[in-house]
């Protein structure tokens, strides 16, 4: 029996919790990324966070970089956000009635995207996506889409096909329960590559209402939009009279004020938002310019709803932390700043101790693929060493540093985030990959 180690030993509390948690529920978590599957450990199960720090149930401190899988920009239990959510819950949790926030938090949103007309609000990324598409397909009348191996929009069943994030750390092409008249619709191309396409467009003359990309992949592990290719998707949605939407739940707020849309200087035809919007409460968003929008029930036809869609709570949480991102000088240049030296120390590290790595990262969001492939799509995703991944995970998690337990997501930097805290972790992977490579102990 190989020797367990510490991460194996010290599980307490959390296994005790697991072992009660599958009684009752699916695989023992309410989202399967959570599970720790694919690092062959019991799930932490998490009692508290604060700034960039988490605890579990048996006491263990952890940096995190999954912050809450992005909402936690600010890091964790911000004294603002927390103020604002209990002001606001002490008027009432929920309503099913317009409020104040909503319109504040719309037109804030809108405010701070160029071009962005209106939004509707929803409770996750899934919901924006699914109702972004069916506003694509009413606005265009037509009913096919494009998305791209790898890429993740939640998981409503047309965007279950080669889809990223948990679907690929299964392994699995798509789900079970998905009839193909919902998939058939749904045809993929390979990101990076705008011949893929076109092909598309070029077989299905007319049919196309819209292409969704993530602008920067961050569900196959990260993925970054090559020089072209966004602009390129802009183009072609223009010449075909289709819908270039921008799923923006991870980038949104995140890479610029204005997201991916302003830091490629593209603007989309729809919009999706969540995560960083809700400030760690459910919340989604979709929006584009007004015409399409006003598609949207009950201005028009494209029926959506959501018995808590802007709930005034979840509102106080996002409207605190939107506020601090725009009114915070210099928040993103420091961000960026921060997260581009984190991670190139961390490639130099892989590099001087000869690891066969691709290390891709853009401002606070970046990934290490263990292969020595150049990482630009699903494929060479896939060609990752996911044993070697999760190996680096536990000796990780044994040193108090918490990352996604998959190869397949990203590491999320926070402003929270020290500046002792990322040399700490930059040691820990020094000391795994100079013990682990050289042999040393
Ligand atoms: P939610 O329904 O999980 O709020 O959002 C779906 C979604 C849509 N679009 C993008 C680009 C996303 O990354 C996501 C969700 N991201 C995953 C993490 N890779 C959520 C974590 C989970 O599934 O538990």
């Amino acid at each position: 029996m190989p020797e367990r180690t510490e991460a194996e030993t010290n599980m307490g509390q959390s296994e005790v919790l697991f072992e009660r948690a599958r009684q009752v529920i699916p695989g023992g978590v309410n989202s399967p990324v959570r599970a720790f599957g694919s690092v062959g450990l019991v799930p932490r199960f998490i009692a508290r966070a604060q700034g960039d720090r988490i605890v579990d149930t048996d006491g263990r401190e952890y940096i995190d970089f999954i912050g809450s899988w992005g909402p936690m920009i600010l890091g964790h239990a911000h004294p603002a956000v927390l103020e604002s959510v209990e002001k606001a819950a002490r008027d009432g949790l929920s309503f099913g009635a317009a409020t104040e926030r909503e319109v504040e938090m719309a037109e804030l949103i809108c405010s701070m995207v160029k071009d962005l007309d209106m939004v509707r609000m929803v409770n996750s990324g899934t919901e924006a996506v699914m109702s972004a598409v069916r506003a694509a397909r009413g606005f265009t009348g037509r009913s096919k889409l494009i998305k791209f191996s790898g890429c993740y929009h939640g998981h409503s069943d047309a965007m279950l096909v080669k889809a990223g994030s948990g679907v690929l750390t299964q392994g699995i092409p798509g789900s079970a329960g998905v009839p193909d008249g919902c998939s058939k619709d749904t045809l993929t191309a390979n990101y990076n590559d705008l011949d893929s396409v076109s092909n598309l467009f070029e077989a299905n003359p007319g049919e196309i209402a819209a292409v969704i990309v993530e602008p920067v992949g961050a569900n196959m592990g990260v993925v970054l939009p090559e020089e072209g290719f966004l602009e390129g998707l802009r183009t072609l949605c223009t010449e075909h009279g289709s819908l270039l939407i921008f799923d923006e739940v991870i980038t949104g707020f995140r890479l610029a004020p204005g997201g991916a849309q302003e830091y490629y200087g593209i603007t989309a035809d729809l919009v999706t938002y969540g995560k960083i919007i809700g400030g760690g409460m459910p919340v989604g968003a979709y929006g584009g310019r007004k015409e399409i929008m006003e598609m949207v029930a009950p201005a028009g036809p494209v029926y959506q709803a959501g018995t808590l869609s802007g709930n005034p709570v979840a509102m106080a949480a996002g409207l605190a932390q939107l506020k601090l991102l725009r009114d915070t000088d210099g928040f993103y240049e420091t961000l960026n700043r921060t997260g581009n030296a984190f991670f190139e120390e961390l490639d130099a590290i892989l590099t001087q101790e000869g690891v066969p790595h691709c290390l891709n990262h853009i401002g606070s969001l970046g990934c290490v693929f263990f292969t020595g492939e150049t990482v630009r799509d699903y494929e060479t995703a896939n060609t990752s060493n996911t044993t070697r991944f999760a190996d680096y995970f536990v000796h990780m998690l044994d040193r108090g540093i918490y990352l996604a337990p998959s190869q397949f997501e990203a590491m999320f930097l926070s402003s929270a985030h020290t500046e002792e805290d990322l040399e700490r972790t930059l040691d820990a992977a020094r000391d795994y990959f100079r013990k682990d490579y050289r042999g040393d102990d």
